[in-house]
């Protein structure tokens, strides 16, 4: 049995006993109330389920298991995969048995290749990635051992199996991809001996000499792992899952969901965005025009992606990490000069708009900068990146809610009639 399993194993015992005391002991009282506008509007708000992997906070943002995540941009992916899980950071010997098991399922088989090269030859990524994801379906272990009768207790079991089969292999699916989708010829096989980030660089086949787009594609697939629980993509696949379709459904479900441009495909919004900023200007503006610039949009009625946020009300810690990140490394790029004057910029003009609650820069403000400088310039793959991490955090929650036996998702609508008839 894998350390993380036997981490799991000792752990769920002991959570599954204080979860059945707090329903005893305040099972009755309650968390949150609804009002007619929150139920007009995506529910916003509205406390109604648990995940336990990550809270975030309108004034800090993103709390990974207790931990702030300012406190942790050190660590790799395979740790905060660990973390997310266990709640514990893992010890040496429990990081190399993790990293191991990821090098033993690094193949996409040849099937989903096929299918993805049948699709028409302009295909958006995420709909590559998805397709790839659903066609391997037919892996689940979860579903085999499902159709055997397996019992209840042995749910998240299975579900972990899946989960580190279907991890292990998206930075393969994901690198294959962006070869195929942008002609760059052959796939590169995946290589056992790297970690999960550095497989990936070398997978795209980018330049990487002094090994800095490594580190950054550590912090990036770091950053993006989880955001609690209900985001668009972590609630579709928290309900896809709750049905008892397996990973590779659920994954691939919210996933549909982070290529929404309100989402996670605002991150290529963004960087388009910039870019048009670049182009107009023939390089970095000034405060001025860049002020004008945005309100031109805005009066246009668009949005400013990588602007605002449904939960956060302070500048995301996950933007941070990326700025200090850009100031380290490519200080003096002007694309990331634009992303720097637009953090100096579009707060002052969103408040002003009056309409954003948040006028903070998000996670989506600045990674395409960074990815745009290490030679990953087709930004309409930047979602697929962003897919790769947030994947961890989906497959983390769905292994505790089968260890939870949490219920099918179903809450009740009810419709305006019986608004305006009851309340
Ligand atoms: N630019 C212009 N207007 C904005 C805005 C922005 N960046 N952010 C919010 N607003 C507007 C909303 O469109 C809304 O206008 P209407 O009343 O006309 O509908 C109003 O301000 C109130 O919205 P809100 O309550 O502040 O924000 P929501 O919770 O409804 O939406 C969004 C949150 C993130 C979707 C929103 O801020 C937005 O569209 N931002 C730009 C897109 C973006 O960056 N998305 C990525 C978010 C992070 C993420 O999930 N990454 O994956």
């Amino acid at each position: 049995m894998s350390l993380l399993k036997e981490q799991l194993k000792n752990k769920i015992p002991a959570v599954q006993e204080e979860i059945k005391n707090l329903l005893h002991e305040k099972g009755d009282e309650k968390i949150s109330e609804v009002t007619v506008s929150q139920a007009y509007s995506g529910m916003r708000g509205i406390k109604a389920f648990v995940c336990d992997t990550s809270s975030v906070s309108a004034d800090k943002g993103l709390i990974i298991r207790g931990k702030p995540l300012l406190d942790i941009t050190n660590i790799a992916p395979e740790e905060v995969f660990f973390l997310l899980l266990t709640g514990d950071l893992p010890t040496v010997n429990q990081m190399d048995n993790l990293k191991k098991e990821f090098s033993s399922h690094l193949i996409v088989p040849d099937y989903v290749w096929n299918v993805l090269k049948a699709l028409p030859k302009d295909t958006h990524p995420m709909t590559m990635f998805n397709t790839g994801i659903l066609a391997m379906q037919g892996e689940s272990i979860f579903q085999k051992k499902y159709d055997k009768g397996m019992p209840k207790e042995e749910y998240w079991e299975a579900i972990l199996d899946d989960g580190i089969r279907l991890l292990a292999k998206l930075p393969t699916l994901g690198a294959g991809i962006y070869r195929m989708r942008f002609n760059k010829g052959p796939k590169i096989a995946p290589d056992s001996t790297k970690d999960w980030a550095g497989n990936f660089v070398h997978m795209t086949g980018l330049p990487d000499e002094q090994g800095s787009f490594h580190k950054l594609m550590q912090l990036y697939f770091m950053l993006h792992c989880d955001h609690e629980g209900g985001n668009v993509s972590a609630f579709a696949s928290h309900t896809v899952a709750s049905a008892l379709s397996d990973p590779y459904y659920a994954v691939s479900a919210g996933l549909n969901g982070l290529a929404g441009p309100l989402h996670g495909l605002a991150n290529q919004e963004c960087l388009k965005f910039v870019l048009n900023v670049f182009d107009e200007f023939k390089g970095l503006p000034s405060k001025n025009a860049l002020t004008e610039y945005c309100w031109n949009r805005l009066n246009n009625g668009r949005v400013i992606p990588g602007y605002g946020h449904a939960v956060l009300r302070c500048p995301d810690p996950r933007f941070s990490a990326f700025i200090d990140f850009g100031q380290k490394h490519i200080k003096n790029d002007e694309i990331f000069g634009i992303v720097d004057l637009l953090f100096k910029v579009v707060p002052g003009v969103l408040k002003e708009h009056g309409k954003a609650k948040n006028p903070w820069p998000n996670v989506d403000a600045a990674s395409g900068s960074l990815l745009y400088y290490y030679g990953l310039k087709e930004f309409n793959f930047y979602t697929v990146l962003f897919s790769i991490s947030r994947s961890m955090g989906m497959i983390s929650q769905m292994v505790w809610e089968r260890a939870l036996g949490i219920p099918i998702t179903r809450p009740k609508s009810v419709t305006t009639e019986w608004i305006k008839n009851n309340i």
